[in-house]
């Protein structure tokens, strides 16, 4: 697909159907495609086999939102979550559809700012905007959505989203000892629950083996993927895997994988032949810290326009999503239930205290991709992040890693501050 042909394809009378502000969104969309296309199909020696994502991102929100409206008439189940530690496999098992509905645009930020306090996570705003201006077909289609207790920001919001449309909880424990397993295992079985009332089906054994299957081959694809952007020089540039990242909260489980192996296929075949994104002396960075929603690709851009390349993204878009899996051949309810439980225990965010497997598991992650610096990336007020970065800035001085912290919001204002810190950063890396 050429720079010139793309475009985010419009579908107004479903949108219509939806209750969406189309007049609104229909402004929205062309933004989009127009930061889609400077940002992504400028970039030169792109793999080809990224096509299948440009058009998903073409059809993200008229043809995959066809799918999961078509889906619901089949009686499925289509239900919008917030965070990695919400048990996917379980919306599968029931034959269901999982979407992740957190908001990276600035967009809807100021229709949040209408009813929320302004000094709570840009990530959070964006997400409640978006439902409350109805301008994300996403939002609009699904039949409920399950929050969790992280962080406080969205606990609280979640009471106020529940109003717009049905909101449930799950409570993610704060510590991990065996009492705080205990409690997540009840709600496990209470998400379970919950989606059973809501098809009228019960989940079955071997339905929630073959949902296993389906979401460990998906990680292994992402896995596979990751491996191949540690190569020096890189076949794949950062801003490219960050985008699939973030499709993969989106689209067909199964479609996905097969594309991206599909994909990794041709990276293997672009390493065997030395065709890489960079030259071999780009400066490697490892992104660290909150997850980046779409559309923001603001701190990848930025490393990567200037100079730089984007390594490892340890982010619950990155290798928290994808990097534990879990035993397949299990065969009761009960234990499967438990070894959800355990697989999702081991998500090493900074809500959790203490959290000192994720300053280790930055450093593994450091070293296994040949990174030469460690950029932390935080969203404004996400105070559990932020402070953990004191940690991870204190391994990288003891290490002797490069280390760069910046905290940022969804808005433009600081990019020429933020350029201008990245740009040193990679200099200091250089030497
Ligand atoms: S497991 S990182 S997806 S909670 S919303 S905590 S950025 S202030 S997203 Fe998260 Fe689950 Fe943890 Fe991952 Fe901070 Fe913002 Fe809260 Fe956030």
């Amino acid at each position: 697909m050429s720079a010139k042909q793309f475009e985010i394809k419009s579908y107004p009378d479903m949108w219509e159907s939806l209750g969406m502000d189309v007049a609104r969104f229909e402004k929205a969309r062309c933004v989009l495609g127009d930061a889609f296309q400077t940002t992504f199909l400028s970039q030169e020696n792109r793999p080809q086999r990224m096509d299948y994502f440009n058009w998903l991102i073409s059809e993200m929100h008229g043809g995959r939102i066809r799918e999961i409206l078509d889906a619901k008439k089949e009686g499925r189940p289509v239900i919008g979550t917030f965070c990695v530690y919400i048990p996917e496999e379980l919306v599968i098992a029931a034959g269901g559809i999982c979407i992740g509905l957190c908001g990276g645009s600035q967009g809807p930020v100021p229709d949040a700012e209408k009813i929320l306090p302004r000094n709570i996570c840009p990530m959070v705003k964006s997400a409640y905007g978006f439902k409350a201006a109805k301008i994300c077909p996403y939002f609009q289609a699904v039949d409920f959505v399950y929050g969790e207790t992280t962080c406080d920001a969205k606990k609280k919001t979640w009471e106020i989203l529940n109003r717009e449309v049905p909101t449930y909880v799950m409570e993610i424990p704060q510590m991990k000892r065996e009492r705080d397993r205990t409690l997540w295992l009840e709600e496990v079985k209470d998400f379970k629950a919950q989606i059973e009332k809501g098809t009228g089906k019960t989940i079955t054994a071997d339905a929630i083996s073959d949902a296993i299957k389906i979401m460990n081959n998906k990680r292994k694809a992402l896995q596979r993927l990751n491996r191949l952007q540690h190569h020096i020089p890189s076949p794949i540039s950062g801003k490219d895997v960050l985008l699939i990242e973030q499709i993969a909260f989106y689209d067909d489980p199964v479609r996905f994988t097969e594309k991206v192996n599909l994909l990794c296929d041709e990276l293997d075949e672009r390493v065997s032949k030395g065709v890489s994104v960079a030259p071999a002396s780009a400066p490697r960075v490892l992104v660290s810290g909150t997850p980046m929603a779409m559309p923001n690709w603001k701190a990848h851009n930025l490393v990567e326009k200037a100079g730089g390349i984007v390594v490892n993204d340890e982010s619950c878009i990155g290798t928290r999503y994808f990097k534990d899996l879990m035993d397949e051949n299990m065969t009761d309810i009960e234990s499967q239930l438990k070894a959800l439980t355990d697989r999702y225990m081991k998500i090493d965010c900074s809500c959790f205290t203490p959290n000192d497997e994720r300053v280790d598991q930055v450093l593994k992650e450091y070293r296994d991709s040949g990174s030469q610096g460690i950029l932390h990336y935080c969203l404004q007020f996400c105070h559990t992040y932020n402070i953990e970065a004191i940690k991870i800035k204190e391994a990288c001085e003891k290490n002797g890693i490069p280390f760069l912290a910046i905290e940022s919001d969804y808005s433009p204002e600081d990019i020429g501050q933020m350029q201008t810190r990245i740009e040193a950063f990679l200099e200091q890396i250089k030497g």
